[in-house]
């Protein structure tokens, strides 16, 4: 379980060096699946020029079904990967947390709490915040990059309208947002509004939690916290963790983690050329026609593990079949 391990090391690493280490960890156990991956295109591809090359032969062709299971297994390989790829380049990138929420919601003390240090100025005076501030935090160990943004209204301050305008460009590219609302009263219209039409998975925090004098009405979805006293913050960063890194959380980490957008995009190059394959032979298109995706695939994923063989094949399909003995 060297992935799990490499996983668990990373959402230790305390020190940069720690992190780098773990991360090179996770591409060692990348490259060994993406070596067997292609592996079993070629192996594919080697069913296929057996076709090509002996038609007649009596021991009788390949069982097209044999074919047509291979060629699922790898797509279904290929597949798993790439789900890991936002999980995995959040790993290295850090996931990014949007805090939204109306003027003098709290926004800046929450940034500053889950940071566990002052950066964001905190006034009483609703509008403090006019431009985003970035940080990174972890929370539950997975790193995170905290952005404070000016209060989301309409106003005509000239300044604060851009950094109005700022925010919504920053939620845009949220992974999540940590929308915030005083704890104890209704949600202005408004305010339901843009929760209903928020572009990334959002944490509803109820802020000020320790002003109420009776509890704020339980509601599952919500996290009540108070900076004044802590409350609710522990729960806060464990449902961050968990939102921004669903397969992490899920999956307990079986798969090797694809970290770096490059390596995704490979992958995804190689899928796309085996699902060609599949259209082209479903289409009766000519063998040796076809197998040219797989010979695409095989170079999208050595393009990833910087593999430059390239007669494997002829000597897949004499050892397998015995052809020429
Ligand atoms: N008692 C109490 N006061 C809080 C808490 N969180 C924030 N406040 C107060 O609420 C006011 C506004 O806090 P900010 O963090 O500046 O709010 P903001 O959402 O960043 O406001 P803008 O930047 O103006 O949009 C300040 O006076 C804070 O001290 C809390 O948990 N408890
Ligand atoms: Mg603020």
């Amino acid at each position: 379980m060297l992935q799990a391990e490499a996983v668990a090391d990373l959402i230790d690493a305390t020190a940069p060096a720690q992190r780098r280490a773990a991360l090179g960890q996770l591409d060692r156990g990348l490259s060994q699946r993406i070596g067997d991956l292609r592996q079993q295109v070629l192996e594919l591809e080697a069913l296929v020029c057996y076709e090509i090359d002996f038609p007649e032969e009596d021991a009788g062709p390949v069982p097209p079904e044999h074919v047509a299971a291979a060629i699922v297994h790898v797509e279904r390989g290929l597949e798993g990967l790439i789900g890991t790829a936002s999980d995995g380049e959040r790993l290295r990138e850090g996931a990014l947390a949007v805090i939204a929420g109306r003027p003098n919601a709290g926004k800046s003390s929450l940034f500053n709490a889950l940071l566990g240090s002052e950066r964001a100025i905190v006034t009483h005076i609703p509008g403090t915040t006019r431009d985003a501030i970035e940080a990174p935090a972890t929370c539950d160990g997975l790193p995170f990059r905290l952005i404070d943004t000016a209060g989301l209204r309409d106003s005509d301050d000239t300044v604060e309208r851009i950094g109005v305008e700022v925010s919504r460009r920053y939620l845009a590219g949220a992974d999540v947002v940590v929308f915030c609302a005083e704890a104890g009263r209704d949600l202005t219209a408004e305010e339901r509004a843009f929760l209903a039409s928020a572009p990334a998975p959002v944490v509803s925090v109820r802020t000020k939690a320790d002003l109420l004098e009776t509890r704020h009405p339980a509601s599952d979805d919500e996290v009540v916290v108070s900076v004044e006293t802590g409350a609710g913050l522990a729960t806060l960063r464990t449902r961050l963790a968990d939102l921004a890194f669903t397969t992490l959380a899920v999956r307990g980490n079986v798969e090797p983690l694809v970290t770096r957008e490059r390596h995704r995009q490979a992958l995804e190059r190689a899928l796309t050329e085996v699902k060609a394959f599949r259209g082209a032979r479903d289409n009766g298109i000519e063998g040796a026609v076809a197998a040219t995706h797989l010979r695409a695939a095989v170079v999208a994923l050595e393009d990833v593990i910087g593999l430059v063989t390239t007669e494997d094949v002829l000597d897949r399909v004499f050892a397998k079949f015995c052809v020429g003995k």
